[in-house]
């Protein structure tokens, strides 16, 4: 294979529903796709899923959009490559830009599986013909409304909840949800605002009497040995997410008991052949992993299904319908999960048709880079 010409699309879409972490509120998103194409006219796409502040992650849509422009295209744009896991090389001396690497890289295998007919999960060894997918809910402004929006959820079938928490914010509401749901698949995820002081540590350890599923990233990405002591000190399983952005890092969480459980974001770990290579790493030692998102548009979305089909995503994933986020997404059909249930696509590349027409309306700024 060889990629002619490369395109991105800044688009600017809004969420239906504002969505607030420990960090930010937002209320509209802006990510960047990118137009892989082939001297036939070929086209695979890919989205860069990053959020606008530096916040989860060191990166901004800015930066991804420099990197992508000014590094990555500009290294993959007339090589000639076999299987898209060989892409990744070309951008080898580039360090860290995970979501700018992992927009270019999906936009590769999609590529790939188009041209050969394939669907996006077949090319990367999935075996499930669907995948279940929990809902992630952001810190609502009252206890009522978040159990509004959690009826409203599991009304519309999704099996699992997880409830962003952050200090102030987590035994109470936590308690409340449980109280109504005795039986529900809960989980919290702190995007590593919690440290180790006194009042954060008692929080942590209250919230070990709920029965949760998992508690996600509580303290800082890189502070793996404060993970490894929660763990110890707790029943729930500790699952990392910021924490981990290449192989080495999760060698190194595993190493040190940092981790019962693995969120597995495309965008975090630099694509779908990394994403697909922590999957293994992680059945090879026994941890459970799921697919974690980042509110993707639908191509990002549907390389997150994709993903989820393979063997050792056991849990449900952040894969739930593109409606509970955009009225009109940028892939038709859109997502659509039914009692919490997503069909894995078996039609070649992405398995659905991309908008082009909505795109255009809402791009914000184009560039291109041509061999
Ligand atoms: O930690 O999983 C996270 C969104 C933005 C930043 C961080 C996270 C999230 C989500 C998104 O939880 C969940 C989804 O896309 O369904
Ligand atoms: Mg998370």
């Amino acid at each position: 294979m060889r990629v002619t010409a490369a395109r991105l699309h800044r688009v600017h879409l809004p969420l239906v529903h504002a969505f607030r972490t420990s960090s930010h509120r937002k209320a509209g998103l802006d990510h960047i796709l990118v137009e892989l194409e082939d001297a036939d006219g070929a086209i695979g796409w890919g989205e860069i899923a990053s959020p606008s502040d530096p916040y989860y992650a060191p990166e901004t849509v800015e930066s991804c959009w420099h990197i992508a422009e000014k590094y990555l295209l500009p290294a993959v744009v007339g090589q000639e490559w076999e299987t898209p896991d060989e892409v990744p090389r070309y951008w080898e001396k580039v360090r860290g830009n995970q979501f700018a690497k992992a927009g270019v890289d999906v936009a590769a295998w999609v590529l790939w599986s188009t041209v050969h007919g394939v669907p996006l999960s077949a090319a990367l060894g999935g075996t499930r013909s669907e995948v279940t997918a929990g809902v992630s809910l952001g810190i609502e402004p009252t206890i009522d409304e978040l159990l509004t929006e959690v009826r409203r959820q599991l009304t519309a079938g999704y099996p699992r909840v997880k409830l962003k928490i952050a200090p102030g914010w987590d035994v109470e509401p936590v308690r409340a949800v449980r109280a109504e749901y005795p039986d529900l698949d809960l989980h919290v995820d702190a995007n590593g605002i919690y440290t180790e002081s006194a009042e954060h540590l008692a929080a942590l350890l209250a919230l070990d009497e709920f029965g949760l599923t998992m508690i996600e990233q509580p303290f800082a990405p890189r502070d793996l040995p404060a993970h490894a002591r929660l763990q110890r000190a707790i029943d729930t399983p500790v699952c990392l997410d910021e924490s981990v952005e290449t192989l080495a890092d999760l060698e190194t969480a595993v190493a040190l008991e940092a981790l019962r459980v693995l969120n597995i974001k495309v965008s975090r770990m630099g694509g779908l052949t990394a994403a697909r290579a922590a999957h293994d790493l992680a059945a090879r030692v026994g941890i459970p992993v799921w697919c974690g998102g980042m509110h993707e548009f639908g191509i990002g979305r549907a390389a997150n299904v994709a993903l989820s089909s393979l063997p050792g995503f056991t849990l449900p994933s952040d894969v739930s319908a593109s409606e509970k986020y955009y009225a009109r997404d940028v892939i038709t059909p859109p997502v659509v999960a039914r009692d919490g249930i997503v069909q894995v696509p078996g039609t070649p590349g992405l398995g659905h048709a991309v908008d082009t027409a909505l795109i255009a309306a809402n791009t914000v700024a184009t560039t291109s880079v041509n061999a």
